[in-house]
Parts: structure tokens; C-alpha cells; sequence
């Protein structure tokens, strides 16, 4: 008999092929108030789960007392409680490495976007009030040529690094939990305190993964030690920033502008003052987001999922410790 798994994210037609080789599915197209009692129905004999941002902590665990293998359609996992996963013997899995150079065209796009104020100007020109020359007012800044400080240098991180480097001829300060050797042969990155970087850095992108050292890592302090020049981009999680602190250094002149793709809450409150600003430049969660990296993020995903289930070293388990207990 087949493993049953519940897939409960819309992924490509190839990929349900796939899996649906492997294992019986039970396909959600997306959960919601209408879909999730008979989700949490099916979820009582389901050995697989594929999918993305759903928390998964005990409480939900208790739910599915025969899950062998949660496979994460995403890199970060803070949706994941990896110590209660991780007891119950259950295979945890996520998407690194194909997404890297995506997410890292979407934060350099937001960095420029920033930088030269393109959303406000294009609402200008669109809006029919592009009328005459633009004034100094409407002037960006440069980003060619300026001190990139990069938070957390791991693959997206890197794959900025190198667009900044090659690309637009930027030095590069970073920080990261260790050294990152390749990034400062290959991009001369050099390796700072977190204080540093916030003083040193004309543009800080915010690239670490959410974990209990990372939350609110930015907040008031950090913000008060950059440049009142400073551009600061956030493309890790919301809950890595003071969201607060962050209202409070833009509207008091700490820094100049950010560049958002994540919130704490998302989808953002649209009364968030954050929005109400035009030196804040706002992405909706598309770091990965293209057709071909979503493909290739669900490809990898169902193989972690469907190798798991077959007791066999998925590609990208991040609970390496289960595999020896569970062969
Ligand atoms: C989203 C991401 O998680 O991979 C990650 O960690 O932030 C994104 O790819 C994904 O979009 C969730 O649907």
C-alpha cells in the first residue's frame, strides 16, 4: 500500500505526477477557514505532508500521530518546531540552493528600487503628474560604488554579495554566525561586527534566517547606529526586525529609506504605518517567487518527501539526526 501524504500547497501538475507515483494524495490547492477540518481529518493517518508556512508544533503534531516526513516548500523554517519534530523521529526537509540567485534578483531589485525611488516615479508618471522637468526633490541615491553591508551571509546572502561585487563595483562588509571564507575570496567581503556594519554600511540588506538568537536582532539601537543616509532592505522574516523601532528611525530621520519584502504579520495590516510612507518601498512575500524557482522549490521539495517516506536519505533533510533511528 501506498503512504498516504497530504500535499496542501497548489503545485505544478508534474509534480502531483510525481508524487502520486510514490503515494496516495490528498490534494489541498491552499488551506483556508473552508478547507482545514477535513485537512485536519485526513491529517490523522497522513505519513507525508508537503507544503509551505504552516506552523507545525506540538499541538499540531499531536494531530498526526503517524507523520514520518514534513517536507517544507521553502528554505527558512521558523514555521517548523524542530525539537518536537525532531523527538518524534519525524524527517524535516526544506528547499535550499535553487532559490538562491531568485531572491537575491528580488532584494537587489528592491534595493535599487529604493534607492532610486522607481515605485514613487512611476506612480508620478502614471498618474499624469509628470508635468515638467523633476526636481532635486525627486533625486535617488546612488548605488554603484557604495558600502553593501550584508546580515547573514549564507546562500542568498552570497548570491547578492556577487551582484553587488561583479555587478556594481560595491565593497562589502558582512556578518554572518561564522565566517564565510569562499564570500571573502571570492567577493572580498569582509567580516564585521553587527555594530560595525550598522555604522559603517550605506545599504544593510537583513538575510538571516529567523531563529530564537535572530528575533528582533534590528531594533531601535541598531537603527540609531547606522547613517542617517542608510538604506536598510529586510528579505529574512518580519519578526527579525523591531517593526516598531523600524517606524520610529524612518519617521525621525535615523535612516533614509527601507526596502521591505517581509512583516511581521503577513499579509501586512493595511493601516500599518509603514505603507502610508514613500521612502518605503513594499514587496508582498516574492523573494522566490517566479514560476521557474516555485518548479524547481516543489520539485525538490516531493523528492525530499518521497525519498524520505522510502526510508532514504532525502537531498535536503535538516534534521540529520533522524535518518540513522529511522533505517
Ligand atoms: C517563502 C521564503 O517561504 O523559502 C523561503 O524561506 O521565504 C520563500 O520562498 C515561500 O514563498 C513560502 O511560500
Amino acid at each position: 500500500m501506498k503512504p498516504k501524504v497530504i500535499v496542501y500547497k497548489k503545485v505544478d501538475p508534474t509534480v502531483l505526477v510525481y508524487v502520486r507515483k510514490a503515494c496516495d494524495v490528498i490534494y489541498f490547492e491552499d488551506l483556508d477557514a473552508t478547507t482545514l477540518p477535513e485537512f485536519y481529518q485526513e491529517l490523522k493517518d497522513a505519513e507525508g505532508i508537503l507544503g509551505s508556512s504552516l506552523k507545525i508544533d506540538e499541538k499540531f503534531l499531536e494531530q498526526a500521530p503517524n507523520l514520518k516526513v514534513i517536507s517544507n516548500i521553502s528554505v527558512g523554517y521558523d514555521n517548523l518546531d524542530l525539537e518536537k519534530i525532531t523527538k518524534r523521529k519525524i524527517m524535516a526537509t526544506n528547499t535550499p540552493g535553487v532559490l538562491y540567485d531568485s531572491v537575491a534578483d528580488t532584494i537587489f531589485g528592491l534595493l535599487l528600487a529604493t534607492a532610486r525611488r522607481m515605485p514613487e516615479l512611476n506612480q508620478l508618471v502614471k498618474s499624469g503628474k509628470w508635468t515638467s522637468k523633476i526636481s532635486e526633490e525627486q533625486f535617488g541615491v546612488d548605488v554603484h560604488h557604495k558600502t553593501l553591508g550584508i546580515i547573514g551571509m549564507g546562500g542568498v546572502g552570497s548570491a547578492i554579495a556577487k551582484r553587488a561585487h561583479f555587478g556594481f563595483d560595491m565593497p562589502i562588509l558582512y556578518h554572518n554566525r561564522t565566517r564565510n571564507p569562499e564570500a571573502e575570496q571570492t567577493f572580498h567581503a569582509t567580516y564585521c561586527s553587527l555594530e560595525e556594519i550598522c555604522q559603517q554600511a550605506d545599504f544593510i540588506c537583513l538575510m538571516t534566517p529567523l531563529t530564537p538568537n535572530t528575533v528582533k536582532l534590528i531594533g531601535e539601537k541598531e537603527f540609531k547606529l547606522m547613517k542617517k543616509s542608510a538604506i536598510f532592505v529586510n528579505g529574512s522574516r518580519g519578526a527579525t526586525i523591531d517593526e516598531d523601532a523600524l517606524v520610529w528611525a524612518l519617521q525621525n530621520g535615523e535612516i533614509l529609506a527601507a526596502g521591505l519584502d517581509v512583516y511581521t504579520q503577513e499579509p501586512v495590516n493595511p493601516d500599518h504605518p509603514l505603507l502610508k510612507m514613500d521612502n518605503v518601498v513594499t514587496l508582498p512575500h516574492i523573494g522566490s517567487a517566479t514560476y521557474e524557482t516555485r518548479l524547481k522549490m516543489a520539485k525538490l521539495a516531493a523528492e525530499n518527501l518521497v525519498l524520505g517516506l522510502q526510508g532514504k536519505q532525502p537531498p535536503s533533510l535538516i534534521n540529520q539526526e533522524v535518518l540513522s533511528e529511522v533505517r
